[in-house]
């Protein structure tokens, strides 16, 4: 697989992850990774066209300095490569995030005073990530209240031909758990209504609604747009709903997100946002959000949603927008799907230890298929991995689980078709099983259940019901040393030197040559 050439300068280390979003811009320009659109051009519609044609070309983040009706750039494609998603997150790979990760997880009691200084320092490390509170911040250089609020100053953008209305596309949404204050943050869409009301879009299974059900009355919310790219990704990130998300940007940038009080509303909003929007939701005022064209590919119907009042709109001065568009895949939400993917990893291998890697194509729209590798252990091993997968936390949307051995690389799926051709004997490997489904999923035939369906790609042995297994096919390691030593000898060219895989080209190395994003080993 491509390694991906070190990230150089600033974002290369924790320490040194860009603190806000200006920085994050500074950051892209000086690596060649963005480009200022100065032309004017027009949030309804036009930038989804172009963009789409940015992203699917593997092309830069893009600043539109003069988005159509509106005083305020509009930076979209930041996350849009893998490149980019590395640079973000101060890392040369995602798998390094993971490993950071796992060192955590994987905490033994220490032997000797070294182990127990190092595990000192990775304790700290997680104390060190709590969000701070500060007294001030540039999120209020422009305060706006009441009449004054005014959402159609910013570009927000309509994104395709049948939505009814803009949306916002990339908030982080800030609100406590009635019950205990823990905060969470999420990324919901928001459609806008007028200038001072939006929807806000928490599907059901996810944790701000849980927060906004859990209400008597009225939920304060806050909304934060423009973040540092960590802090951005985290409200995407799905982690159980007791850990705030906050905390897990602070511990991926090495240093704590700064909080200051809201104006109009008891939450803390992070002090160096762009905008931040204040307000609340009231438990039972709902209205029909929607449709809107989503990332499976079709547009989402309309559906009743909570409508969220603005209270308070604060800006830094001349505050750049976000977006962000889904689509048909491969669009810019890939690579934050891909580091979910990545990071997630250890915490998945910490409750399933068998499993060695997994894959979420991107294709798949995240939940409708998971490739999963194992090391297996003993008869109907694949199938208790299957349902491991189908309860554990939001992969228990996935629609199909293949499962293969530990050996095959779940990235390369020529490989993965190969085996569940092999391997599968459809009567005896295919489990047919049912569970809840993604709140935007079309094809099912009640909404928020569907069938699941998982395919053993394993090896089977007798007690699977399985004849003789044969040998696989391999050469032998004499005779591939052998044939590399006197390769010049032959004159064949350098072409066909590197010793043969199975798999050589892969759809994914395919995918990726057209520069769209198949894989989440970099
Ligand atoms: C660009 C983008 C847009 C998203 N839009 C929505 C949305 O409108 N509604 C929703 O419930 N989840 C949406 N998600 C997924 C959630 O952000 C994700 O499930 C996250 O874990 C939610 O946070 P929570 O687990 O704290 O609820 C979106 C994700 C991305 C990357
Ligand atoms: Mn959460």
């Amino acid at each position: 697989m491509r390694r991906l050439a070190r990230p150089r300068g600033k974002g290369a280390h924790p320490g040194s992850i860009p603190k806000d979003l200006r920085d994050w811009i500074s950051l892209l320009e000086r690596e060649g990774e963005l480009v200022r659109v100065s032309a004017e051009v027009d949030p309804d519609l036009e930038i989804t066209e172009i963009v789409d044609r940015v992203v699917k070309s593997g092309g830069p983040a893009l600043l539109f300095e003069r988005p159509k009706g509106s005083n305020h750039p509009l930076l979209i494609n930041q996350f849009g490569t893998e490149r980019r998603m590395c640079l973000a997150l101060g890392v040369d790979s995602l798998d390094d995030v993971a490993k950071r990760l796992s060192n955590i997880l994987e905490m033994q009691p220490p032997h000797g005073l070294l182990e127990k200084v190092r595990g000192l320092q990775t304790l700290k490390s997680i104390a060190d990530s709590r969000a701070k509170t500060v007294r001030r911040g540039p999120v209020h250089e422009v305060v706006l209240q009441g009449d004054d609020v005014d959402l159609s100053l910013l570009p927000v953008q309509r994104c395709w031909p049948d939505d009814p209305a803009p949306f916002i596309t990339l908030p982080a949404v800030i609100t406590h758990d009635p019950r205990d204050g823990t905060r969470n943050v999420g990324m919901y869409r928001m459609q806008l209504i007028d200038r001072r009301t939006t929807f806000m879009h928490w599907q059901i299974h996810k944790d701000g609604r849980a927060d906004w059900l859990a209400t008597d009355g009225r939920i304060p919310v806050a909304v934060a747009l423009g973040l540092d790219p960590v802090t951005a990704y985290s409200a995407s990130a799905p982690l159980p709903k007791h850990i705030d998300e906050l905390m897990m940007a602070g511990f991926l940038r090495g240093e704590p997100v700064e909080l200051v009080k809201g104006v109009t509303v008891d939450l803390e909003v992070p002090a160096h946002a762009e905008i931040v929007l204040e307000g609340y939701i009231d438990k039972d005022e709902l209205g029909e959000e929607g449709p809107f064209g989503d990332h499976t590919g079709y547009y989402t119907a309309a559906e009743p949603f909570p409508v969220f009042h603005v209270t308070a709109m604060t800006m830094r001065r001349d505050a750049i927008y976000p977006s962000i568009v889904v689509g048909k895949p491969p669009q810019e939400d890939a690579w934050l799907g891909k580091a979910t993917e990545r990071i997630f990893l250890p915490a998945v291998r910490a409750t399933v230890p068998e499993i060695v890697d997994y894959d979420l194509p991107v294709a798949g729209a995240f939940h409708n298929c998971c490739i999963v590798s194992i090391r297996k252990a003993y008869p109907g091993h694949a199938r208790k991995v299957m349902h491991a997968v189908w309860g554990l936390g939001m992969l228990a949307l996935t629609k199909a689980v293949i499962v293969v051995d530990a050996h095959v690389d779940v990235h390369d799926y020529e490989q993965v078709t190969f085996y569940c051709g092999a391997n599968v004997d459809p009567g005896r490997d295919v489990v047919l099983s049912e569970g809840p489904a993604d709140h935007l999923d079309h094809s099912t035939t009640r909404q928020f259940v569907s069938g699941k369906l998982g395919i053993d790609a394993t090896a089977k042995g007798p007690d699977e019901g399985a004849r003789e297994w044969p040998p696989e096919i391999e050469m032998s390691a004499e005779v591939r040393e052998l044939v590399a030593r006197r390769w010049e000898e032959y004159g064949i060219g350098a072409a066909a030197a590197a010793p043969a895989t199975a798999f050589g080209h892969s759809s994914a190395e395919l995918l990726r040559r057209r520069g769209t994003p198949a894989s989440g080993r970099l």
